[in-house]
């Protein structure tokens, strides 16, 4: 068995859908978590590959970029899609969770409270409804393929579905009622949420901002 250890800082971010891959998949690590803005990690970011986190260390050897690395695991741990065609469309729902991230980041970086308003109207009218209709139609979609299993890509939990769960739980804290019209949506973070690998996973995190 491959010894792990991820570092990332102690929040959620980039590196939480890791944390739950291995949660998910039983499968233990080192969760090194560097405090926010603190001296440690001025003297850490030169010794990391691409001078930022998250890293995760396999057997010593690291490797770099949150999605790389949730990728990685999940193939290591069979939560990636059975075929190369439910591993695409994996794939495909990560990346847009990684658009969403983008969208939402402009909220948490804009300094100027007239623009934060701005960004956020534009969040709730323009941007939630088209990733919620994105969502929706990905888990019709798998259940019109004879799928009834609740998850996004075929019969069991994938990187995709906690890649959604996770990129949702900060939104849903600034906006909680995203997910109001969308009843499938919120029975999908249910099912996520209770799930018997990570309900106590969740429910016992530290309670981090993002
Ligand atoms: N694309 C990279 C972005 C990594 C990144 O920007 N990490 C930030 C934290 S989320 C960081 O390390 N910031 C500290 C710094 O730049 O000193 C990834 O997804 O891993």
């Amino acid at each position: 068995m491959s010894k792990y250890k991820l570092i990332y800082f102690d929040v959620r971010g980039r590196g939480e859908v890791a944390r739950m891959l291995f949660t998910v998949a039983g499968v233990s690590f080192e969760d090194k978590r560097v405090p926010v803005d603190a001296v440690e990690w001025d003297e850490m970011k030169s010794k990391m590959p691409q001078h930022v986190l998250p890293v995760l260390e396999v057997d010593g050897k690291q490797l770099s970029q949150s999605l790389t690395i949730c990728r990685y695991l999940a193939r290591e741990f069979h939560l990636c899609g059975k075929t190369a065609w439910e591993q695409a469309k994996v794939e495909e729902i990560v990346d847009t969770m990684e658009d969403l991230r983008l969208e939402v980041a402009k909220w948490i970086y804009e300094k100027n409270e007239t623009k934060k308003n701005e960004i956020s109207e534009h969040l709730k009218e323009q941007v939630y409804p088209k990733f919620a209709k994105i969502l929706e139609t990905s888990l019709r979609g798998n259940e019109e393929n004879d799928n009834s299993s609740g998850y996004l890509v075929g019969e069991n939990l994938t990187l995709a579905d906690l890649s959604v769960f996770e990129t949702l739980t900060f939104p849903l804290t600034i906006h909680p009622s995203i997910l109001d019209d969308h009843i499938e949506l919120q029975q999908h973070r249910h099912r996520i949420k209770t799930h018997k690998r990570l309900s106590d996973y969740i429910s016992n995190r530290p309670l981090r901002p993002v």
